[in-house]
């Protein structure tokens, strides 16, 4: 059943939500005891390729790009749930100069599917190069990938297209959906929990996530923040679905096990409680347990900052972006 997590989610709630801060602040001491080595990503040669020079990539996990481009390297890493079977890669929005390796990187692990979790343009800021197509018919072209959109469609809240990718030394082509979500903005969460399950469900009927082959490519502008939720929150759920249960200690463990491979992952209290709200709200969907989460709209509508996302985050981000 849900009700343990629920039980576990209101006790975080009480006091203004002080729960929430501690969980955060314990989760990111955990985490800062055994920080990765992100050495190759600070190579004179790689520097330049990075978004944000606070974002790097683990060296053990990141993705090695095999020769289609003129570097091995890109700001990106695997990431695997071992409870949950599912296995992603998170990555920074396309810089200019990357969208080269990003579609080399895409051709390379056969990716049948891309999720992408921000806009072009934030808070009047450029935080996404245009990496894609977006009417059909029209097509760009990096290095030896050559990508034509097939279709797109507008729906509430997202995008989605099917794009078919060209490779210069092969003949066959390929073809891949990629979505955008429109409603996330950074270090907040979404606004409505069902608008973003559905969300999760349109791309999960399209088998890209789970698919055992080739792993989806997952970023937002950084590629930790709200991509981090979104495979914490699809991880956990499946878990969830496959026991009828979930437990705080697994959400906790599982964002851990994420980050030791793409450190950085959530970047927000609001983004953790977000995600435990997901984790329950579906799971009771699932288990057809009432309308859901009885608490979620409550305590975001007596602290209205934090459903944008916490105020010191963002004077922390106006700081450092
Ligand atoms: N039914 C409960 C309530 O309204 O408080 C729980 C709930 C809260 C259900 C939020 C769904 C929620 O998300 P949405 O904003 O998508 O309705
Ligand atoms: N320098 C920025 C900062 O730390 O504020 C980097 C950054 C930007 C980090 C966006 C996370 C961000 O969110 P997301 O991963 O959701 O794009």
């Amino acid at each position: 059943s849900a009700s343990r997590l629920e039980d576990e989610y209101i006790e975080k709630e009480r006091s203004q939500g002080l729960g929430w801060s501690l969980l955060y602040s314990r989760l990111n001491d955990i985490s800062n005891e055994s920080r990765p080595s992100c050495s190759i990503s600070q190579q004179p040669d790689n520097e330049h390729l990075n978004r944000y020079s606070n974002i790097l990539p683990n060296d053990n996990t990141r993705v090695v790009l095999n020769g289609l481009a003129n570097t091995d390297y890109i700001n990106a890493n695997y990431v695997k749930i071992d409870k949950a079977n599912t296995r992603y890669i998170m990555t920074q929005a396309p810089l200019s100069e990357t969208c080269e390796h990003f579609w080399s990187m895409v051709w390379q692990v056969e990716s049948c599917g891309i999720v992408m979790l921000n806009k072009l343009v934030e808070r009047g800021m450029q935080k996404c190069y245009s990496y894609y197509p977006t009417s059909p018919g029209q097509f760009v072209k990096f290095g030896k990938i050559r990508v034509t959109c097939e279709s797109r469609e507008e729906e509430k809240n997202y995008y989605i297209s099917t794009f078919k990718l060209e490779c210069v030394s092969e003949s066959k082509p390929r073809f891949l959906t990629h979505f955008q979500y429109t409603v996330w903005p950074d270090f907040g969460a979404p606004v409505s929990l069902n608008s973003f399950l559905t969300f999760l469900s349109v791309v999960r009927a399209t088998g890209i996530l789970h698919n055992s082959q080739s792993p989806a490519v997952i970023h937002c502008s950084a590629g930790v923040g709200r991509s981090g939720a979104f495979i914490l929150i699809d991880s956990c759920l499946l878990i969830a679905e496959r026991a009828n249960s979930c437990d705080s200690i697994t959400i906790q463990d599982t964002l851990l096990e994420m980050r030791s491979q793409r450190f950085g992952c959530i970047q927000s209290k609001e983004q953790l409680r977000f995600s435990y709200a997901c984790v329950i709200h579906g799971l009771k969907r699932l288990l057809k347990d009432g309308d859901g989460i009885k608490t979620y709209l409550t305590l975001k509508r007596s602290h209205e900052d934090s459903a944008v996302g916490n105020k010191e985050d963002v004077k922390k981000k106006k700081r450092n972006e």
